[in-house]
């Protein structure tokens, strides 16, 4: 048994990440003043956002919040290509913001990114991580450090959530009644976990069910893209992660009867995300929807049903809890160990790295 009750650092991780929002909140209104200058200031043309695994799929997550909140053209890359192939990602002339993440502030290819971003460019570098003697920490004009979200497991769960709602509450504080509201975000995220928790498990842990696609578009299809990662690093299971629309065109020819599609769905195309779930079904697929609003059983097998009364830019943290979980008790089930999964590390160091 690990610390406490909990079987496993990942469990623990995932169960206690609401401490880690708190934490995420209060780093952010302490930065108020500095975020909100970098925000306004017209010292850059358009945003770079970077990370690698996780936190590439958190940059795609955040990149077109940025853009939708700021009103300033934000694009998401993995550090590797905007380290090898600068030119594709930077606009010659133009001087961006680059905005890196990283859970440990070592990963090489997002630090050797960084430092040729500041070599090449005059934009300012932001960074969004949880150790704060980290490398990337020193590479930082302005860095958001997390320590709430430093974890044990290689799987990234409540770093990945605070880092989230970090660049969430960042853009929000324009907004001050909109960032009060985020503030009950930490206890609505444990009343999920506690009202859905069976749910989760025994999805998890059917054997009849054999591959999983996640569907998010707009700000989700980031966090689709997260969780496929967490059921592929955890379980080792088939899963992939696509743009709602886009699953028709194609991808669906893999549903059968031991397919669960996933959908996290938006407010702004919701009842086409709906249109797709219940073609998926017909089709025999198991359904589960992540929902703002009450989903009809006529609609979906099974919902999750979040009634934060908060945007979508601003409770994108609630639809990964739960499915975080779902994939600890699908590696389980599938005798794997969470804590270290197979062939991964923590940190991806290359050779030559300091
Ligand atoms: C990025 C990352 C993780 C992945 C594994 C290896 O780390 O790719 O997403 O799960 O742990 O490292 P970081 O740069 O965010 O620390």
């Amino acid at each position: 048994m690990i610390t406490g009750e909990y079987e496993s650092h990942t469990l623990r991780e995932i169960l206690t990440q609401s401490a880690a929002w708190q934490a995420a909140l209060e780093v952010v209104e302490s930065k108020r003043d500095t975020i909100q200058a970098y925000w306004r200031a017209d010292q850059y043309s358009d945003i770079v956002v970077t990370g690698c695994g996780s936190t590439y799929y958190l940059s795609q997550a955040v990149a077109p919040l940025l853009q939708k909140q700021l009103g300033v053209r934000a694009r998401a890359v993995p550090a590797s290509e905007l380290l090898f192939f600068p030119e594709t990602v930077v606009v010659p002339g133009s001087h961006p913001m680059l905005l890196a993440i990283s859970r440990s502030g070592h990963t090489t290819e997002t630090i050797r990114a960084t430092q040729a971003f500041k070599r090449q460019h005059r934009g300012p570098v932001i960074t969004i991580g949880c150790y704060p003697e980290a490398e990337l920490v020193g590479l930082s004009d302005l860095a958001l450090v997390i320590h709430e979200g430093q974890e044990q497991s290689v799987v990234q769960t409540r770093s990945f959530s605070a880092m989230l709602l970090a660049a969430q509450a960042a853009t929000a504080l324009e907004d001050a009644s909109l960032f009060e509201r985020m503030r009950a975000l930490p206890d609505l995220g444990e009343q999920l976990i506690a009202t859905y928790h069976d749910l989760v498990k025994r999805l998890g842990e059917d054997r009849h069910i054999n591959r999983f696609y996640f569907l998010g578009s707009g700000l989700q299809y980031g966090l689709a893209s997260e969780i496929n990662l967490k059921m592929k690093e955890m379980s080792l299971s088939i899963s992939e992660a696509f743009h709602f629309m886009e699953f028709r065109h194609g991808p669906m020819s893999m549903v059968n009867e031991q397919t669960l599609v996933v959908g996290l769905l938006s407010d702004t195309a919701r009842d086409y995300e709906l249109a797709v779930l219940r073609q998926m079904r017909a089709l025999g697929a198991q359904t589960l929807a992540l929902s703002e609003q009450d989903v009809s059983a006529a609609e979906v097998n099974q919902a999750i049903v979040f009634n934060s009364g908060l945007p979508e830019e601003n409770r994108g943290v609630l639809y990964l809890p739960l499915l975080q979980l779902m994939g600890y008790y699908r590696a389980r089930a599938n005798g794997q160990t969470p804590d270290a999964p197979h062939n991964l590390t923590a940190v991806v160091v290359l050779d030559g790295a300091k």
